[in-house]
Parts: C-alpha cells; structure tokens; sequence
C-alpha cells in the first residue's frame, strides 16, 4: 500500500530525527532529505486515509494559488482558515490587541479595506506563480507558459515554476514551502510531477501538500490532453513537532485503507476556469481526524 511511504516516514523521523529547535520554538525531530511517490494513473489519489484529510481545503487553497491572490478574504469566503495564523500575528503584535481569531475573521470578511490592511500575506505562492515580476518590469505568468509548454513542447525539460523568488522573500508572510513543481511527459502521454518542500511539518502539512499537488497535477494533465502519471514527492527538512508525537504514533498504529479516486467532472476551458464543485472524490474512509496545534 502506497501510504506505508508516508508512515515509513512518520517512524523514521520519530526514531532517528535529530532533535533541535525551529524558528516557531516549538522544537522539532526532523531528517533531511526524502522522497515518496505516488502513482495516480490508476486514478487513486494519495488522501490518506490512516486520518481524515481535508482534501476540500487543500484543492481550495490551490485554486486561490492559481487566481494569483495573496490575501485571505477569498480563502475566508471559502471557509478556509488555514493562512490566519500569520497575519492575525501581526495584527495583533503591531497593534497590542489581543482580538480573536473569530473576530478577526469576520472583520476581514465584513470590511473589504481592513482586509486589504491587515489580510495581505505578502507576495506569497500566488503572485509569484502568475505574476513573478522581472527585472525588465514584466511580469510572468509562470503556470500559463507551463501549460503551453505541456501542449506545444512535452518533450521539454524545462517545464517547472518556482515559488522562491529570492528579492521578495522579505515581504513574505511565510516563504515558500512547496517551491518548486517539475513536470515530465512520456511517451505514452502520462503527466508527472516532482515537487521539492524545503520544508515539511510532517504531520499537518506533507499530507494536505500532497493533495494540493495532486489536484493540479489532474487540472494540467486535462488541460494538456494528458493522463495524469506519477507524483513524486521530495521533502528538505522534513520535521515532527514535538507537540506532534503523540498524534504521529496514533497514526503509524492505524492500518491504511483503499486510497481514495479523485476526478475532475468537467473540462474547464483554461487552467483559471476549475472551481471546488469541479472536483469529485469517490471511495474515501479515512481512520478518524487526528488533531493538532499547527506551529506559527
Ligand atoms: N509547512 C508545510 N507545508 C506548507 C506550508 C508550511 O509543511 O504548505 F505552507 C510547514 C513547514 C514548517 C513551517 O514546519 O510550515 C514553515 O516554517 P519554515 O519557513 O521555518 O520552514
């Protein structure tokens, strides 16, 4: 079963990674340096199923990466909380208020110019992806050259985007994680995907970043004309929390199930064209939620 990849991993960073302490204070084990891989051309997809994955807020979360947006009214009209943590962090630190997460939510929702203040995370995945700004003023819409490369030149291996945009990394409410997605076409006309992540919370972030790439990965391949082929993923740093331990054993003690299948019921006209209702997945039953704090 493809998901003892992903528990392989769970027990190899909780016995042999290193302890040390991280930019949150948390502290972590972290190993260095992993890969998985996950075939989706049987049409499964990897959700996992040893907990509950929210797969609905991961295709969200890269849909709003493809509108290149960069603050998170979108993500909080979709009831999408994922990307508060930071900008409520700033909030709060800049002006002394200790307002809740609630309150701060529906703020953003309800006041379009305090969102516009304070629910900016800076210029994030989305507008590096599609309007990565060059040197000569232009910009690039890296997602729209992939997709012309995938039809008019498959063979090509130069067919990636990058999110680590090494000028505007200050302005950046958190830098990029999963930076670089490369892509590949065989013969037999099957869409791969390498994704490099720099850096992976192994327990909250690796699973919800393997749907994203996934979902994209399906969007390409129906636009390309393809048939979606490998995923392969590869992980830097790749870290527990010490505040995640317990949860990781839970998990590595549940036995995985039938991975789920993902489909997409329509062909959108472009790659800005798919919306969550677009998105089917059929077979998915997962072992309960697990829950934990996410590290800010
Ligand atoms: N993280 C992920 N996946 C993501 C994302 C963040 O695992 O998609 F946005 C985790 C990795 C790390 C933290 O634990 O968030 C980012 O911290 P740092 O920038 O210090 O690596």
């Amino acid at each position: 079963h493809p998901e003892y990849q992903y528990l392989d991993l769970l027990s190899q960073v909780l016995e042999n990674g290193d302890e040390r302490t991280d930019r949150t204070g948390v502290g972590t084990r972290s190993i260095f340096g992993a890969m998985v891989r996950f075939d989706l051309s049987e049409d499964t997809v990897p959700i996992l199923t040893t907990k509950r994955v929210y797969w609905k807020t991961a295709v969200k979360e890269m849909l709003w990466f493809l509108t290149g947006g960069t603050n998170i009214q979108p993500l909080l009209r979709e009831n999408v909380r994922i990307w508060t943590d930071w900008p409520l962090a700033t909030y709060r630190r800049e002006t002394g208020e200790d307002i809740g997460q609630d309150v701060f939510e529906q703020r953003i929702l309800e006041d379009d110019a305090f969102a516009a203040r304070w629910g900016e995370l800076g210029p994030v995945y989305g507008k590096q992806w599609r309007r990565w700004l060059g040197s000569d003023g232009k910009e690039h819409d890296q997602i729209a050259d992939l997709v012309r490369t995938l039809r008019e030149n498959p063979a090509s291996r130069r067919m990636l985007f990058h999110g680590w945009n090494v000028a505007e990394l200050g302005g950046m409410a958190l830098p990029p994680c999963h930076m670089v997605y490369q892509y590949h076409v065989t013969t037999d006309g099957r869409l791969n995907c390498l994704l490099f992540q720099r850096s992976a919370d192994l327990l909250l972030g690796a699973p919800f970043n393997y749907v994203g790439a996934t979902s994209l990965q399906l969007m390409l391949a129906q636009q390309a004309g393809l048939r979606p082929g490998e995923l392969v993923w590869v992980g830097g740093d790749v870290h527990l929390y010490l505040n995640h331990l317990d949860q990781a054993r839970e998990q590595m003690s549940r036995e995985p199930r039938p991975l789920p299948r993902m489909r997409l019921l329509r062909q959108a006209e472009s790659i800005d064209g798919y919306r969550i209702e677009d998105f089917e997945v059929e077979g998915y039953a997962p072992h309960a939620a697990i829950r934990a704090e996410v590290a800010v």
